[in-house]
C-alpha cells in the first residue's frame, strides 16, 4: 500500500462469529452500536475503529451478523475498498456464509477469509479452508492482536492501487 492514503474495509460475517471483537482487538479505542441479548452482546448497527500502518489509514468497519440487518449491511458496504469475511472456524460453514461469500465475489470486492477462533480447541481451519479453496484465507484469532493486525495489513497490501487510496 503507498504511503499517505486510507482505505476502508468492512468485515463481514455470522453472528457471533468475532467481527466486534476484531475492532475492538485492532483498534483498543474503537466505537460499537449494540445490544445485550443471551450471554453477551449484539451489532445492531455497525462497528467502528481505525488502524494507522506507517502513513496509512485503514478505517474498519464491521457489520451486524443477525440475518435481519442485511440492509444495514448493504449501507455500511458502499465504497468500501475491501472486505473480510469473517468465519468461525469451530462451526460448519452455512447458508449465510456462502450468500456473502457469492455477494462479495458477484460485486468484485476484494476480499480476504479470516478463520477465526484459531485458539480454540474446537477450531478446524482445514476443514473450512476446503470449501473455499479459491479464496484468499488467513488463520486468526480475533483476541490476538498481533495475529489480527498481520492478516489485515497483509491483506490491504494486496488491493489494487485504484482500492488502497483515495
Ligand atoms: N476464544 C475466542 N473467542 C472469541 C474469538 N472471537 C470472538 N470471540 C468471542 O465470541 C463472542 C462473540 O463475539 P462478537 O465479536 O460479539 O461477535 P460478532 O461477530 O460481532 O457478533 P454479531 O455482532 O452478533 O454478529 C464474544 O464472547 C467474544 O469474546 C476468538 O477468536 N476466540
Ligand atoms: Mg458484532
Amino acid at each position: 500500500m503507498p504511503d499517505n492514503k486510507k482505505c476502508k474495509i468492512v468485515i463481514f460475517g455470522a453472528f457471533g462469529a468475532g467481527k466486534t471483537t476484531l475492532i475492538k482487538t485492532l483498534d483498543p479505542g474503537s466505537s460499537h452500536v449494540e445490544a445485550n441479548c443471551a450471554g453477551g452482546t449484539t451489532t445492531v448497527a455497525l462497528d467502528y475503529g481505525r488502524v494507522q500502518v506507517n502513513e496509512n489509514h485503514i478505517h474498519i468497519f464491521g457489520t451486524p451478523g443477525q440475518e435481519r440487518f442485511e440492509f444495514a449491511r448493504e449501507i455500511i458496504g458502499r465504497g468500501m475498498d475491501g472486505a473480510i469475511l469473517l468465519v468461525d472456524a469451530t462451526c460448519p460453514i452455512d447458508d449465510f456464509i456462502h450468500h456473502i461469500y457469492d455477494s462479495l465475489s458477484a460485486a468484485g470486492i476484494p476480499f480476504v477469509i479470516f478463520l477465526n477462533r484459531c485458539d480454540s480447541v474446537g477450531a478446524r481451519p482445514e476443514l473450512i479452508q476446503k470449501e473455499f479453496n479459491t479464496a484468499v484465507i488467513a488463520k486468526v484469532s480475533a483476541l490476538d492482536r498481533n495475529q489480527s493486525l498481520d492478516a489485515l495489513c497483509a491483506f490491504v497490501q494486496t488491493l489494487p492501487p485504484h482500492r488502497n487510496g483515495h
